[in-house]
């Protein structure tokens, strides 16, 4: 889950061309067989190349096939290559999705209206390959430096799983959704118990290493890929669960205390047992448009408080 970087001039160079450990994959749409042939040639060595003769196909592929950058012709059939980047740029999942328009078209009202439209860059045929390659490979390595930049974004730097920022960037997400689906979502709170004697007696730099581990069991008791993790702050984690009831929160939220506990971190401190122990609060609704994301935090927050006055080493929901 933690992103290397190598930022250190002595060390490795931060270039994510290296660093992606496999070709990267390169999406060609021309509705001309021939004209995709002649980019096929300049790319099939170094790129994984997928090809389509369309827009509703092109589209198809970015959704399915995740290209790291995109070659698009304008002059199509049906839907037309402004129309196909307005449509990924348009779309929350695509968006950061670079596209090239390789053209006949040479006048400057097509190239500005390729650039409105969203795509990084204009090139019209006949082109020289070489130029072709380097530019894609310019375009390529900005998007990946992007990429890995939004990755740290959202990432918390001591437990490499998403941060506070993304959770509640994600919560509210997944609350609109569930809205519109008519389905539940769920919240589970996680709090470390007695977390301030275990750093008093172990010392910061272990209390550091136990959030670590507290946080890949976590991750380690999630099932579907929908669900999420997050360090909500200091000692407290939060786990965003669509399309989960209470129960089946409830039931997660058991496992992962049992976890804990399986994982015997000494803690000789703690009121509970011999091993580090967290609490957890748990809730879920539908929301129905009169609820407000908040108040899911609140209601969870609610259980963690009375998982704590139980006994700790406990979920409550
Ligand atoms: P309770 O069982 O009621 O939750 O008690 P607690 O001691 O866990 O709760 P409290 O909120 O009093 O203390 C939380 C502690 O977590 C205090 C703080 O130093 C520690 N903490 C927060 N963030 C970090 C971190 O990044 N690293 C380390 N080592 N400790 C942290
Ligand atoms: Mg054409
Ligand atoms: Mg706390
Ligand atoms: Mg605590």
């Amino acid at each position: 889950m933690r992103t290397k970087l190598y930022l250190d001039p002595q060390d490795r160079p931060l270039n994510p061309l290296l660093q992606l450990g496999r070709k990267p994959r390169l999406l060609i749409v021309d509705d001309q067989p021939v004209n995709i042939q002649a980019l096929y040639q300049v790319f099939a060595a170094d790129y994984q190349v997928f090809m389509a003769t369309s827009g509703p196909q092109a589209l198809g592929l970015c959704r399915d096939k995740h290209p790291d950058l995109v070659l698009l012709d304008i002059q199509m059939p049906g839907m037309d290559g402004f129309e196909v980047c307005r449509q990924i740029k348009a779309d929350a999942e695509l968006q950061d999705l670079p596209v090239v328009f390789v053209t006949a078209h040479s006048e400057p009202k097509a190239e500005t209206e390729g650039l409105e439209v969203g795509a990084v860059d204009f090139i019209s045929k006949p082109f020289n390959p070489a130029v072709v390659r380097a530019r894609v490979k310019t375009h390529l390595t900005l998007k990946l430096q992007g990429d890995l930049l939004r990755q740290m974004v959202f990432i918390d730097g001591l437990t490499g799983v998403y941060n506070r920022r993304f959770f509640d960037e994600r919560l509210e997400r997944e609350f609109q959704r569930a809205r519109r689906s008519a389905s539940s979502l769920a919240l589970i709170v996680v709090d470390v118990d007695y977390f301030k004697r275990y750093n008093d007696h172990y010392g910061h730099l272990a209390g550091d290493e136990a959030l670590r581990a507290v946080a890949s069991t976590l991750l380690g008791q999630l099932k579907r890929p929908g669900d999420m993790v997050s360090r909500y702050g200091g000692e407290e984690f939060a786990c965003i669960l669509p399309e989960t009831d209470l129960a089946g929160a409830m039931c997660l939220a058991e496992e992962m205390e049992a976890a804990i506990r399986a994982a015997h971190i000494a803690h000789a401190y703690s009121d509970v047992c011999a091993h580090l122990t967290v609490s957890l609060g748990v809730a879920s609704f539908k929301p129905d448009g009169t609820r407000l994301a908040e108040e899911l935090i609140q209601a969870a927050d609610q259980q963690l408080y009375l998982a704590k006055s139980k006994g700790r080493g406990r979920a409550s929901g």
